[in-house]
Parts: structure tokens; sequence; C-alpha cells
């Protein structure tokens, strides 16, 4: 039976030393053991952490982010910011998505990401029309996290509408688009396709309420639902004020009022930003189990607004984070912007809620380990029996570890440079980074340069 030995290891109940891990043959922790001996067969780590899930991410924008960073002509906004991903997103061949996602997972894995949810929406070929197999994009997906070793929550993505009220979609739409029966038949596809794998689950992902009209949304729904009643059910949601304004024009409803009220969300659902709430939406989403899905560098760069953490804390919402666009791909990164964020606006220090004494790093660690389990519908984020060997090792000799040790590690990892300390990394039982290098990374980063040339 494979074992980890690590020094130090932050378990469900708290740090312990000298802790025995155990798992089996497909990756799922059988036994853990603090005060072990470490003598036996054991690899020795140094501090074990679980590895962030990563709950939002459109793989692609990896490959344009920091090429939209050019003054345009009148004011650039998000809106701008969405028609130059367009452009960017009209020409992609099938090979360059597998490799620009591959790239892209690794980074994942390097940064402490063991796993992603994939918010996929790019289904039709450069002229909207769909290819040979649905699935072909979908595909490209899946083998690129095969490749790298990264655990995938994949989503199909449901897009119909240009706007509210079934407004017509765009030319530049066209990639992006299935009628409903389409979708199911490509979720049903992909469900039989990765039936069995432990490293893969599906669920769905209605793009938002712009896109998905709601019989739309309750049709795709309730055929999910004849599969599998579990699977998770993401959607973007309120992350500009111009999409609350149109929906309160079309329903008297802003989206996540209009969300909890008739999609009833629940724990199976991630909302996705859920950056423009009312108190009392972040009230009504936090007492919903639901998840907040948080790209806090992602909604940095595109001008979205912060979203309301103290409220939703206070109601006890759960909450991960998530690359997103890829402008940043860290989760350390992300909860320092998280917390700096509201520190920015409040003008204050330690904001996530926390009792004296305690650590925000550990504290924001913690719960985006929680809410990236949830969303990922996956049996991840803690040292456990049952969990999957999910982990990442430090290296505490690291200067930057220094003098660090229980949260203090996380506070580093989140405040203070301390990725750089992120030695080894474990997904399923594998190694899949070892003294933090993917055995694959030359050849992936190869594949990606050339991508990027045949694009340019
Ligand atoms: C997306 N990205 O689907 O990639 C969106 C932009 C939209 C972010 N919101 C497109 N970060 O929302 O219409
Ligand atoms: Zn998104």
């Amino acid at each position: 039976m494979p074992a980890l030995f690590a020094e130090t290891a932050l378990l469900p109940q708290g740090w312990a030393d000298r802790v025995r891990i155990d798992w089996d043959a497909a990756g799922t922790i059988t036994a853990v053991t603090p005060g072990a001996p470490a003598q036996g067969s054991a690899e020795r780590a140094d501090a074990v952490v679980p590895g962030m899930p990563n709950l939002h991410c459109h793989a692609f924008q990896r490959a344009m982010a920091g090429l939209t960073e050019r003054a345009g002509p009148a004011g650039d906004d998000f809106w701008s910011w969405r028609a130059v991903m367009y452009k960017f997103v009209a020409a992609l061949e099938p090979e360059q998505i597998a490799a620009i996602a591959a790239q892209l997972y690794v980074e994942m894995l390097k940064a402490g990401y063991t796993s992603v949810a994939e918010f996929h929406y790019l289904h039709n070929d450069p002229e909207g029309k769909p290819y040979a197999d649905r699935a072909e994009l979908a595909n490209q997906i899946a083998l690129a996290a095969g490749a790298t070793g990264i655990r995938l929550t994949l989503l199909p993505v449901l897009y119909q509408t240009g706007n509210f009220g079934g407004a017509a979609p765009s030319e530049a739409q066209r990639r992006f688009l299935l009628k409903t029966d389409a979708f199911n038949a490509l979720v049903e596809s992909l469900f039989k396709a990765l039936r069995g794998s432990r490293h893969v689950r599906v669920g769905i992902a209605p793009h938002s309420l712009r896109a998905v009209p709601p019989a739309a949304l309750r049709e795709a729904k309730a055929a999910l639902d004849k599969i599998d009643p579990t699977a998770p059910i993401h959607i973007h949601a309120a992350e500009q004020t111009k999409e609350v304004e149109d929906c309160l024009a079309w329903s008297g409803k802003r989206p996540v009022e209009w969300l909890l009220d008739e999609a009833k969300c629940d724990a199976r659902w991630t909302l996705v930003h859920c950056t423009h709430m009312t108190a009392d939406e972040a009230r009504r989403l936090a007492a919903s189990g639901a998840t907040a899905g948080l790209c806090p560098t992602t909604e940095a760069d595109l001008g979205d607004g912060l979203f309301p953490l103290v409220d939703y804390l206070a109601g006890k919402g759960r909450f991960g984070v998530g690359s997103d666009s890829n402008v940043g791909v860290s989760p350390a990164e992300e909860l320092r912007w998280l917390e700096w964020g509201q520190r920015l606006l409040h003008r204050r220090r330690n904001l996530a809620p926390a009792p004296e004494g305690a650590s925000i790093g550990g504290t924001l660690w913690r719960a985006s380990l929680a809410g990236g389990a949830q969303a990922l519908g996956q049996p991840v984020g803690a040292v456990a029996v049952g969990r999957r060997a999910d982990f990442l090792a430090l290296d505490r000799a690291h200067p930057c570890l220094a003098g660090h040790m229980g949260d203090g590690l996380l506070d580093a990892l989140v405040f203070a440079g301390g990725t750089a300390a992120i030695r080894h990394v474990m997904v399923g039982g594998r190694w899949v980074v070892r003294e933090g290098r993917h055995p694959a990374e030359e050849r992936i980063a190869e594949n990606y340069r050339a991508a990027l040339r045949r694009l340019a």
C-alpha cells in the first residue's frame, strides 16, 4: 500500500505532527495516523496541506492573458474585453485548445491547484457548425487534464441567447451555441465516455441568465437529474452592474435573487462572481448552501467590482476560488486578493471573520478547500479517510517559510509569496509535480509555443 510520512500535516481537526497517510491503488485515502513512527516504507515529506480545487476556469483564455492591456479607442471595460476575447476564440482549433489547456494545467499544479472545474463553452467549429463528434472540444479538455494529471470536473456550457428575454445571439457567439436537445445529448455522451473515471466528474454550466432562457435552464437541469441528480451545476451571475440592470428590466429581479427564487439554488449549485448583491441577497445566498465562485484576479482585471465578503461570511456563506480568465494561476494569489480587496474597500485589516488570534491565511485556505470540493462535486479538499489523496508537500526549509509553523505556513503561502515553497504535488495518490517540476512540462510548453505561433 502506498503511504507518505509527513513531519506535519493540516488535518480537518487541525495541524498534527508525524502523520502517516495511506491510500489505496485508486488514490483514496485509507488511513491517517498522527504521531506515527517514521520507519517503514512510507516516503517522507515535510509539511502537507490539501491541494486547492480551482472552481472556475476557461482554459483557452490563458493564451490571451496579457494581450488585452492596450488602450482601445473609446475607453475599455468588461464588454470591450469580451469583444476582443470573441475575436480570439474565432480561430482556435481543437489541437490548440488542448495545447493551451495542458500548459495551463501544468502551471496550476505547480501553483497548488490539484483539481479544476472547466466551464467549457466552445462547442462548434469556427463557422459555428457542430463537429462530427459534438464532444470534439470537450474531449480536448479531458485529454489535457489526463496528460497533466490534474483532477477535472467538466462542465459543458449551455449558451443560447445574446441577452435576457431571448435576444438573438451575435455572430461572434456562434461557437458556443447549442439547442437544448443537442446540449443534453452532449452531456449524456460525456457521462458515458467518462463513467468510471476516478479523476473526472461531469456536471453542467448554464452560462448565465443572459445566455440561457428559463425554459432551457429547467429542461437542461431535468435532463441532468435523470442521469445524476447530484451532479454539480455552475452559472455566472451578477458580475457586472449592466447585467443586474438588464435582469431587473427583464424580470423585476436581480440575477442572484432570480436564481434563488426561480431555480431554487442549493448546495449543488455554484454561482460564479455574485459581485453585485444586496445585503439581503448575500444573506439568502449564504443560507442556500450554494457556493459562491470567487475569481478575484479576473474580477480585478475586468473591472467587475468587489464581492460583499463581509456580509456573505456573516451569514456563513460558502465560497471557493477560481482562476477564470487565468490572468493569475495561483490559489494563494486569489485568496490574497480576496482579502486585500476587502482591506482596500473597508480601510481595515484582517476582514475575513476569524476569532482573535486566528490566522487569516488559514481561515481562507480552509474555507476555499471546503467550498471548492463542494463546487467540484468530488471527495477532495481534506487529508482524511475517504477523500482523494490530493495534496501539496511544502518545503519548510525554503526561506519564504522560515519562522512559520502551523497556520503561519498558510499565512506565508497566501500573504508572503510562499508558493515558491510548494515542492511536490500529488493528485489521486500520484506525484504529478516533483521538486517543482512536472515530468512532461518541456514537451507541453513546446506544444504550447507551437500552438501560439500558429495562432499569431
Ligand atoms: C466568459 N468571462 O464566459 O468567459 C465570461 C465573459 C460573458 C468572465 N465573465 C463572457 N470573466 O460573461 O458574457
Ligand atoms: Zn467565467
